[in-house]
């Protein structure tokens, strides 16, 4: 089945992304398929609150693993099943703790194989620090690799944020000649682009 990976820095919003826009199209209860970094798989069955309360976190590099939910898109020509999943957290260079550089390396490892890469960055925190300050790294060399293959698209999340409007300026301005859609994870604005992308890409 073709896969939309989800990556991006941590705490930049992957996961509510995630769960949102299943939500969005259609899937209230989340059936997840959990990989741990070691390999190890287990199902779970989550309501849409119950994965925003148990899977969301104001603190960093709360997904250490992938975490994967079969979708049948909805769409005027019928519909189209792919894999959504939601990743760990990427981070500069390499990480100290042991469990977040293996949750890393299992996210790169499954990159190149995935059909739709959805590049989160959190627009509001480029708002308020800057972008060399607010972006790692590891999101222009995403960019780079990104723009080596079609399927690929920078989505510029917390646009509900007030600072966020600054942030996108910034963003479109540090990745010209990518597919940059603004949107929020936490009210679903631009999902609908998001989803035709999606859907242009399968
Ligand atoms: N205001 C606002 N907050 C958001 C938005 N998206 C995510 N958040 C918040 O940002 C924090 C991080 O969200 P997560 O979805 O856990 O972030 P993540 O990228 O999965 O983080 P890791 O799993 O740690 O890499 C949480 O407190 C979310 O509620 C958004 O669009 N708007
Ligand atoms: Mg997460």
């Amino acid at each position: 089945m073709r896969a939309c990976m989800v990556i991006g820095r941590a705490n930049v919003g992957k996961t509510l992304f995630a769960i949102n826009f299943a939500a969005y199209l259609g899937v209230s209860r989340l059936e997840v398929e959990f990989t741990t970094p070691d390999g190890e798989t287990y199902r779970r069955t989550l309501t849409q609150k119950e994965a925003v309360e148990e899977l969301t976190s104001p603190e960093p590099h709360h997904t250490l693993g992938v975490q994967r939910v079969e979708i049948q898109m909805p769409g005027l020509k019928g519909k189209k099943r792919f894999a959504l999943l939601d990743t760990s957290g990427l981070t500069d260079g390499i990480p100290e703790e042991s469990i977040i550089r293996r949750a890393m390396a299992q996210t790169l490892a499954q990159v190149r194989d995935a059909a739709i890469i959805l590049h989160l960055i959190d627009a509001s925190s480029v708002g308020r620090h800057g972008a060399v300050e607010a972006l790692g790294q590891v999101d222009w060399q995403v960019a780079q690799f990104g723009g080596m293959r079609t399927g690929y698209a920078i989505l510029a999340n917390k646009m509900d944020l007030p600072e966020a409007g600054a942030g996108l300026v910034q963003i479109r301005r540090e990745f010209p000649g990518h597919v940059i859609l603004p949107i929020s994870a936490l009210t679903k604005a631009g999902f609908a682009e998001v989803k035709q992308f999606v859907w242009r890409h399968l």
